[in-house]
């Protein structure tokens, strides 16, 4: 375990993002996604599905209003499994003092006070803070007198409470409901949600003691990670040690999931211990199995653990399941989870780009794990990671008016294909104003939100760069506060520049990844500063000056990406890819057949600036190439013979904009065409003659 180089978390408030990019993503979830949600949360958007969320909190919060009422009169209602997800039978007058909504209905309104909590933080706000104090007074209000808080077995029965660890995800909204209350808590001032935060899981503690309690752990990941923030907000030592009991507990048999109601297993063995990541401890796990999004807030949790422990064997664990899933399983868009079965992971190398699952909250959770391994060990290579599935796999879960999202993100659409083939209908072709199933929307806000805390982390005599950001900040070093100013021109240009705000009375380093994108070509006059490079990290220390500025300059070029030979989904096909972006061709720009079009890898790149909607303007590549006529008359089988191709253009844009403009196909890896360079030319000379932005 490398120790002596851990890194933490910048407070949210000591963060102004100023950033030409971030800002206006900022902005985007602010003005437009965070209202949206809120409408959304209350069911008052018409035609996006219904979420009942906030119906369930008010007829939970009642149904505790009566219970103090009535005291000992009390009759509570006996639990009865009415389904995962429930909904009325007249969709219109659903019952007000019933549940409906998916087991995990409460954890979209948790996230949502995150984003807010982050936005709060960004920009006072007070309509959208009295909505968010609103919304916390009645999860309060729902608060059963021992400090239990969930909707679905407050309503639909607390006999049943803890019972079904595995699907019935209390331990699930339990983690989210601390997460938000931990960022409403650190943005506003404002304690009423993490006390009841506190109260929660003080009961979880409780009723989960090694002596005694139960010996389970949550079915859905991530109140491990949600406790070791609640352990660093309050300094309470008990949540990190319930955080480590969990994580402990996972993997031993019998399987806790198949005691718990003595009930015959639902699925075969191996796949129903792997879905949870519960097939072995965690120490000896070093294969990515089981749901995605489980398996990254698990390894989240793992990374935390490690980080404040110092457990080496845990540590051994996080990376060798960060190289199995960053090495073997992951798109180049920085999505993971191959198949809809299970939303899972399948196997190396499998990595289909019709079908696959790739979860918005998947990349999120990639995220999350690539933060706690940097702070944990700063090496660029989990900040490449981070960058990649932060401007593809996640930005790409939101259309560029913030109204309508994806949950799957195919590398490879055909829109007839995901309506006629039942194995691809998972797939939409197009983003969808809500889901029954709400976790990604909210999911990829609050992480949005907080990007700053991505960006950035620190210790006391250091601050990371590992996201190129524009912005001012406020590290609380050893010494006292250092400032620094931020510009960045990233996406668009590789320019990066930071300014010292005031004197620093010692010596203070700064640690700047080099992106793996600009090849190791770039440029920063250091000065005098000392300068070392470790782990793609650019160290620069020195006792800075108010006004001290260094101007980074990272090559940013079109850059052809081949996948590596084993993924045979991949097999002759090429990725555009320009610094963090990862492009697409779309229907839209290219016409229908995208399959037929061939890139010229040795060929000229153009790029232009593009409009894709309103207000989202972005850096287009022009390639060239073929395009292989097909004709219908054609039979469907016929001797080999070269296929017929006329010149074409390949016009690309980037990933996380497609589908702004209609439905239609897109692809990301396209076929190469075959044949050599001129020799003596290399690709670097060709692109400099094509008038390329070096
Ligand atoms: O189970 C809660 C969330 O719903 C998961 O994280 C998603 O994959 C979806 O199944
Ligand atoms: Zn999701």
């Amino acid at each position: 375990m490398p120790v002596g180089k851990e890194s933490k978390v910048l407070p949210l408030r000591a963060i102004q993002i100023e950033d030409p990019f971030w800002s206006k993503e900022i902005d985007l979830v602010r003005r437009a996604v965070l209202p949206y949600q809120w409408r959304t949360l209350h069911d008052q958007v018409p035609g996006a599905a219904p979420s009942y969320c906030v119906h369930n909190f008010q007829a939970a919060a009642r149904l505790t209003a009566r219970q103090a009422e009535a005291g000992a009169d009390f009759t509570p209602p006996s639990f009865t499994f009415r389904g995962f997800e429930v909904l009325p039978p007249d969709p219109d007058h659903p019952d007000p003092d019933s549940f409906y909504g998916f087991v995990f209905q409460d954890s979209d309104l948790y996230k949502w006070v995150e984003a807010v909590a982050c936005a709060l933080s960004q920009h006072p706000d007070p309509d959208l803070e009295e909505k968010a104090d609103r919304l916390i007074d009645l999860v309060c209000s729902a608060q059963q007198p021992d400090g239990y808080l969930d909707t679905y077995y407050i309503l639909g029965g607390l006999d049943a409470a803890f019972t079904n660890l595995r699907d019935h995800h209390e331990l699930y909204c339990f983690g989210h409901l601390a997460e938000g209350a931990a960022a409403y808590w650190q943005a506003t001032g404002k304690d009423k949600l993490l006390r009841a935060a506190c109260r929660f899981a003080d009961l979880i503690d409780e009723r989960f003691r090694d002596d005694g309690g139960l010996q389970g752990y949550p079915g859905h990941e991530i109140a491990e990670m949600a406790l070791f923030r609640l352990y660093e907000v309050t300094g309470e030592d008990r949540y990190r040690a319930l955080a480590q009991r969990f994580l402990d507990r996972r993997g031993r048999r019998p399987y806790y999931f198949d005691t718990e109601r003595n009930e015959p297993p639902a699925a075969p063995e191996e796949l129903r211990y792997q879905y949870h990541q519960a097939h072995l401890p965690v120490r000896e796990q070093t294969e990515a199995v089981g749901h995605a999004v489980r398996a990254m807030y698990l390894y989240s949790g793992m990374a935390d653990s490690a980080r404040l422990t110092g457990d080496d064997a845990m540590w051994a664990a996080c990376r060798a399941l960060w190289r199995d899933v960053t090495g073997r399983k992951m798109y180049v868009t920085g999505g993971v989870g191959s198949t809809v079965s299970g939303e899972a992971f399948t196997f190396a190398y499998d990595l289909p780009n019709d079908t696959a699952y790739s979860e918005t909250c998947a990349a999120v959770g990639l995220v999350f794990f690539a933060r706690r391994m940097l702070q944990a060990e700063p090496r660029a290579a989990y900040a490449d990671v981070m960058e990649r599935a932060l401007y593809n796999g996640v930005l790409a879960g939101m259309s560029a008016d913030g109204e309508k999202f994806f949950y799957v993100n195919p590398l490879e659409v055909r829109p007839d294909a995901c309506e006629r083939d039942p194995h691809k209908s998972h797939v939409q072709p197009e983003r969808q104003p809500w889901f029954g199933c709400a976790c990604c929307p909210p999911n990829l806000a609050r992480l949005v939100m907080s990007v700053g805390q991505y960006a950035w982390t620190y210790n006391e005599d250091t601050l990371y760069v590992h996201l190129y950001l524009g912005g001012q900040i406020q590290v609380p070093a050893s010494h006292g506060t250092v400032t620094v100013r931020a510009e960045s021109e990233l996406p668009r240009a590789g320019n990066y520049t930071i300014r010292f705000m005031q004197d620093c009375p010692e010596e203070f380093t700064l640690a700047v990844r080099i992106p793996h994108w600009c090849g190791e070509e770039y440029s920063v006059d250091s000065g005098k500063a000392r300068r070392w490079e470790k782990d793609g990290y650019l160290y620069l220390r020195k006792r800075w000056k108010a006004g001290d500025t260094l101007e980074f300059r990272f090559w940013m070029s079109v850059r052809l990406i081949t996948a590596n030979p084993a993924v045979w989904e991949d097999a002759g096909k090429l990725c555009v890819t320009r610094g963090p972006l990862v492009y697409c061709l779309e229907e839209a720009d290219n016409g229908p057949g995208l399959h037929l079009l061939r890139l010229n890898p040795y060929g000229f790149l153009h790029l232009e600036d593009r409009e894709i909607a309103a207000g989202q303007t972005c850096v287009g590549v022009t390639a060239f190439g073929l395009r292989e006529t097909a004709s219908p008359a054609e039979p469907l089988y016929g001797l080999f013979r070269p296929s017929e191709m006329e010149p074409a253009s390949l016009r690309f844009i980037p990933y996380y904009l497609w589908a702004n403009r209609g439905r239609g196909e897109m692809r990301v890896w396209v076929a190469a065409m075959e044949g050599k360079p001129d020799p003596g030319r290399d690709i670097l000379s060709l692109l400099k003659e094509g008038g390329f932005d070096l």
